[in-house]
């Protein structure tokens, strides 16, 4: 197991107090914490080399670029995608799916199907709506059970060749349910359907191997696995980003421009109009080299060890109640106590240094399974210590007396 003592000293933040206590962080869900290995690689890019990539022959640029390059090459080999030019860099999850869900509106007829499941983000709902407005498409849900987990054998029967897509998150962000995806992708390929996975939560705590999921498309955002906010990337198998049109239209993305007529970059250019991110991409690279220098495997077992021994106190509390119980999961628990608002132990908590999410964390229709307003949602990261949780449940248990 990694030294948790020295992990933290990566973390500047973590040394800062909040309302005059010593911050602890359950945020990690909405975003992560930064290393400052990560911090520095922006701060060098902007001091030392900061030029326009892939289209200048001075020196700065040229650094600049393979910087840039390099960095698509280290997500590459983090997700075992075959090619680099299959990883497109994007703003985040959110664009990814986007991307995606645009291509698709030259690719879907009237009756064609799509599925998603109940546990999912409201960013990976919207998009499908508007998909199948725009092009008479059906939506249809693979409903959830009581535990947080997808009803498999309902997913099997809406199956049917119809079905042109199926889009499901790896982890959903208010349960912490890891989806069984391996089985969802095979049984999406058995009716000739493309995959879409959304790993916005998933990648804080596992590595995905695109080539063995075998997935059509992985997403995912830096910021929740120590990178900067506003980047991210999309994996799209070569034949499938191949058979989707360009998203924007711009610079970059061109092979060719006349007024007449306008050819298109081959991948992954075709993908990434105007000036990226080039910062937020270096420090993307800079961020998956330093979780791997931890090592996923580790952080998965620390973090199962933080989730149980957060769960066992948090059950021990008069009148909670924790959503999301599946067999599977990451290290995020979505609570409420009886008679009392999220929102108000939020608040009380915050006055102790604790952050927290409450609401309903962009997940509306679980929220509504449950016939709940919203909950209080910690989310534990490798960062993170036991006695974290116990100044956590300590403040809860100030708050829940104060609200009683
Ligand atoms: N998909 C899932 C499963 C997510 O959890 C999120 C963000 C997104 C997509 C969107 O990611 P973005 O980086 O493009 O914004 N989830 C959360 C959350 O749970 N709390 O704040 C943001």
């Amino acid at each position: 197991m990694f030294d948790i003592k020295k992990v933290r000293e990566d973390f500047p933040i973590l040394n800062r107090k909040v309302n005059g206590k010593p911050l602890v962080y359950f945020d990690n869900a909405a975003t992560s914490q930064k290393p400052q290995v990560m911090i520095d690689a922006l701060v060098d890019y902007y001091s030392n080399y900061n030029a326009n990539i892939h289209r200048g022959v001075h020196t700065l640029s040229q650094e600049a670029t393979s910087a840039y390059e390099e960095a698509r090459l280290k997500i590459q080999k983090h997700f075992n995608a075959s090619k680099s030019y299959e990883i497109i860099l994007t703003s985040g999850t959110t664009h990814g799916i986007n991307m995606v869900a645009n291509g698709f509106s030259d690719l879907l007829s009237k009756g064609d199907e799509i599925i998603v499941s109940a546990l999912e983000h409201h960013s990976n709902i919207v998009p499908w709506q508007m998909l199948c407005e725009k092009t008479g498409a059906l939506l249809k849900v693979i409903p959830m059970t009581l535990k947080g987990e997808l009803e498999m054998a309902v997913f099997d029967e809406l199956l049917s060749s119809k079905t042109k897509l199926v889009f499901v998150n790896h982890v959903s962000n208010a349960l912490g349910t890891i989806n069984p995806i391996k089985q969802i992708i095979d049984k999406a390929h058995e009716f000739g359907a493309a995959v879409l996975i959304d790993g916005a939560q998933a990648t804080p705590h596992i590595k995905p191997d695109v080539q063995a999921l075998d997935c059509e498309f992985y997403t995912c955002s830096a910021h929740k696995l120590c990178g900067p906010t506003g980047v991210g990337m999309i994996y799209g198998k070569e034949e499938w980003l191949n058979k989707l049109p360009p998203y924007q239209g711009g610079g970059e993305m061109i092979s060719e421009v006349t007024f007449e007529k306008t050819t298109y970059a081959d991948l992954p250019h075709k993908f990434e109009a105007g000036t990226p991110n080039i910062a937020g991409v270096i420090g993307f690279g800079v961020a998956l080299d330093y979780m791997n220098s931890i090592g996923f495997d580790q952080i998965a077992a620390y973090e199962d060890e933080l989730l149980t021994y957060a769960t066992e106190k948090l059950n021990a509390i008069d009148k909670l109640l924790i959503y999301g119980t599946s067999q599977k999961k990451a290290a995020v628990i979505s609570f409420n106590v009886e008679g009392l608002h999220p929102y108000d132990i939020g608040s009380i908590i915050d006055k102790l240094g604790i952050a927290v999410r409450t609401g309903h964390h962009c997940a509306q229709p679980i929220m509504d399974y449950y016939k709940i307003p919203g909950t209080v949602r910690a989310s534990f990261s490798f960062y993170n210590t036991k006695e974290e949780i116990d100044l956590f449940i300590e403040a809860l248990l100030r708050a829940i007396n104060m609200l009683s």
